[in-house]
């Protein structure tokens, strides 16, 4: 039996999704054969509330020299970490004479670009080495590793302790969040904070948005759950800020225990995930039992369209979509192929599902009937630019929160 990586207690999968390949394991025809597959089964920690999953890969099968995923491929993303940056620098930042601050997980440095560019110390760390390679392009200075205690210690040798630590979509990914709170304690100042937004889970049971779940997000977060795993490491809890990204995610703000005041936003958030059931199991029933009805409701909508003989396109090969394609059991037959703006997943297939990946200009020179929204969590901005395709009587598959079509 697995035990909880928090507090080691066993746990029991409340669903499972079956087989999973890598979620950003986009593949060539010849690579087929040999793809990897791992059992993608969620799990509440009846002890700490940590819902993880029971088995992750590797982390060098998700994070390499070619990974597909680059932040600021989304204008909305790009802003959004703008106002970050500068709502850090206002709440955290300036009363230090010379601060330094440090992300986890920099991505192609969308969030520290901010910071270099006002000529702040700053250092991401990055352990895929192409997006590192173009955070440092733009001036991000980042260095291609894991962090851990270790590196926190060379850091703190080399510049010192830091005022601000932040993650953005990335602490729901490390198995290991131990190893974390110990280079985090090492690494920050006293007075410092570590700040770092992640999918809610709260807005993943109530949305039914269960394409959050596949290899890469180790833990589904929230203050229940992120509170206990990081006191014990001597990190409170101080602050927590509900944000719209990602469709729901929660800013979370630690600090070294003792060193602050939590704000009453934290006590209010607790209360209200125990009355929604998230330190519950029935909760999590009723989740696989929405995941299921979902998973019909897809199938339908697309069985008939092909029925019909409509034509179907997918929109964003996101990695959520590895899940939805996967445990639906959608094919080719139901959609022609994926659009993504990414040319790293161009001309390539969806892992499991072996969907084609084309460049957005085959959406855009030749509408489909339809387009199924896998980058739900972009709608807002998708929506802006694709008034086009509604007007020419292309219509929209949504999934999240429910099944249904729009124009
Ligand atoms: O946590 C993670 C999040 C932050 O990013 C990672 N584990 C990996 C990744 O997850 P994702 O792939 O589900 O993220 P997105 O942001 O939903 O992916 C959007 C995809 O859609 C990208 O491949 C780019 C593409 N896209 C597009 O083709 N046209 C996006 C937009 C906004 C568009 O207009």
């Amino acid at each position: 039996m697995t035990a909880c990586r928090i507090c080691q207690t066993p746990l029991e999968p409340f669903m499972t999704f079956g087989k999973m390949p890598i979620a950003n394991g986009f593949l060539s025809k010849e690579e087929f054969a040999g793809e990897y597959f791992f059992e993608l089964a969620p799990a509440l920690c009846a002890k700490c509330k940590m819902v993880q999953i029971i088995e992750q890969p590797d982390p060098d099968r998700m994070f390499h020299d070619h990974y597909p995923f680059f932040t600021s491929s989304s204008h909305y993303m790009t802003l959004h970490f703008k106002k970050f940056a500068e709502q850090i620098l206002q709440d955290n930042l300036s009363q230090s004479a010379d601060p330094f601050v440090v992300e986890l997980g920099c991505n192609d440095g969308v969030l520290l670009q901010n910071f270099a560019n006002r000529g702040i110390r700053h250092l991401g760390i990055e352990p895929s080495a192409n997006v590192a390679a173009a955070a440092n392009k733009k001036g991000v200075r980042t260095v291609t590793d894991f962090f851990n205690e270790g590196l926190a210690k060379k850091i703190v040798a080399e510049d010192g302790q830091a005022d601000a630590i932040m993650a953005a979509n990335v602490m729901c990914h490390i198995p290991d969040l131990a190893s974390v709170a110990q280079g985090v304690g090492r690494l920050l100042k006293n007075d410092g904070v570590f700040i770092f937004e992640d999918p809610y889970l709260g807005d993943i049971v109530e949305k039914t948005s269960y394409d959050q779940i596949y290899d890469e997000h180790v833990f589904l977060f929230c203050g229940l759950s992120v509170s206990n795993a990081f006191s014990p490491y001597g990190l409170q809890l101080i602050d927590v800020i509900p944000q719209v990204t990602h469709g729901g995610s929660m800013r979370y703000v630690l600090a070294p225990t003792g060193s602050r005041q939590a704000k009453p936003s934290v006590e209010l958030l607790l209360e209200r995930e125990r009355q929604q059931g998230l330190d519950r199991p029935e909760t999590f029933k009723k989740f696989r039992e929405n995941c299921e009805k979902s998973r019909r409701d897809l199938l339908a909508v697309l069985n008939d369209l092909r029925q019909k003989g409509k034509r179907v396109v997918g929109y964003g090969a996101t990695s959520k979509s590895t899940t939805v394609i996967n445990y639906c059991g959608i094919t080719p037959e139901h959609i022609e192929f994926i659009s993504d703006t990414t040319p790293d997943k161009q001309g390539k297939f969806t892992p499991g599902g072996h969907i084609p990946v084309k460049p957005y200009a085959d959406f855009k020179n030749t509408y489909p009937d339809y387009a199924l929204l896998f980058a739900w969590n972009h709608q807002v901005e998708i929506m802006e630019k694709e008034g086009e395709f509604s007007a020419s009587g292309g219509k929209w598959i949504n999934f999240v929160p429910k099944v249904e079509i729009s124009k």
